[in-house]
């Protein structure tokens, strides 16, 4: 028996988004539910441990089990449901693994580039972003995705950064991707995808710009009012 999977989730999130990205992808039947982290309910900060999304309530019928970690909770709904999007050679996969846990600093270099109220912090953090992306250019196929021409569990690691650099441009012109033509051509194709379009709440540009603007930070005062 299919277990039957809750995710919990924050809008804004792009870690929740790996994990959507994944279900959408493989077509599994999943229930969402929103919370607001800046006040999180009580429920969630007891199955939490680190009190973050996202969080993938797991019942079966021994009982209901908490994953947390989105690498972890993609490789176990790739598990479950195969066939599996997981390269077979097990170094490949391995080096994906790694790359994966890579994207995560880009993530967090983003939001300090584009919350930090100083420009100068701001134009540090652009250079180490785009130094981290060099690297990930390098390791890159230059293929449609990340290892060739076939979608695997880091392709819907990316996409979710690779959105919200597309939202960035959009909103103040600031390409991240101007530097790495692979990684530029990488985000067309991923963008594209349905499981990609369909992993996030339809107006998420305005509320990732809402976000940032109220966080006030130097790089909104360059938002277009688009
Ligand atoms: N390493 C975690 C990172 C998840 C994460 O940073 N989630 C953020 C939201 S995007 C969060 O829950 N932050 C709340 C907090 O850290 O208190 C993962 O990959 O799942």
């Amino acid at each position: 028996m299919q277990p039957k999977l809750e995710l919990i989730s924050f809008k804004l999130c792009p870690f929740v988004q790996r994990a959507v990205i994944v279900l959408k992808k493989k077509a599994v039947d999943f229930d969402i539910t929103y919370i607001d982290l800046n006040n999180p309910p009580e429920w969630f900060k007891e199955i939490s441990p680190l009190g973050q999304v996202p969080v993938l309530k797991v019942t079966t019928d021994q009982g209901t089990e908490v994953l947390f970690e989105s690498s972890v909770i993609q490789e176990y709904v790739d598990e479950i449901t195969p066939p599996s999007l997981q390269p077979d050679d097990p170094l490949i996969k391995a080096k994906n693994r790694a790359w994966i846990s890579f994207g995560a600093d880009i993530l967090f270099a983003m939001h300090g580039f584009i919350t930090h109220p100083d420009q100068l912090v701001c134009e540090e953090k652009e250079g180490v972003i785009r130094q981290k992306l060099k690297q990930l250019e390098s390791a890159h196929s230059g293929g449609d995705y990340f290892n060739g021409e076939t979608f695997n569990l880091i392709d819907a690691a990316y996409a979710p950064m690779l959105m919200r650099m597309s939202f960035i441009k959009q909103l103040c012109g600031s390409d991240l991707l101007s530097d790495t033509p692979k990684l530029a051509h990488w985000s067309e194709c991923l963008m594209a995808l349905p499981c990609v379009k369909e992993s996030v709440v339809d107006n998420l540009q305005q509320m990732y710009a809402g976000m940032v603007k109220n966080m006030n930070g130097h790089m909104a005062k360059q938002f277009s009012d688009s």
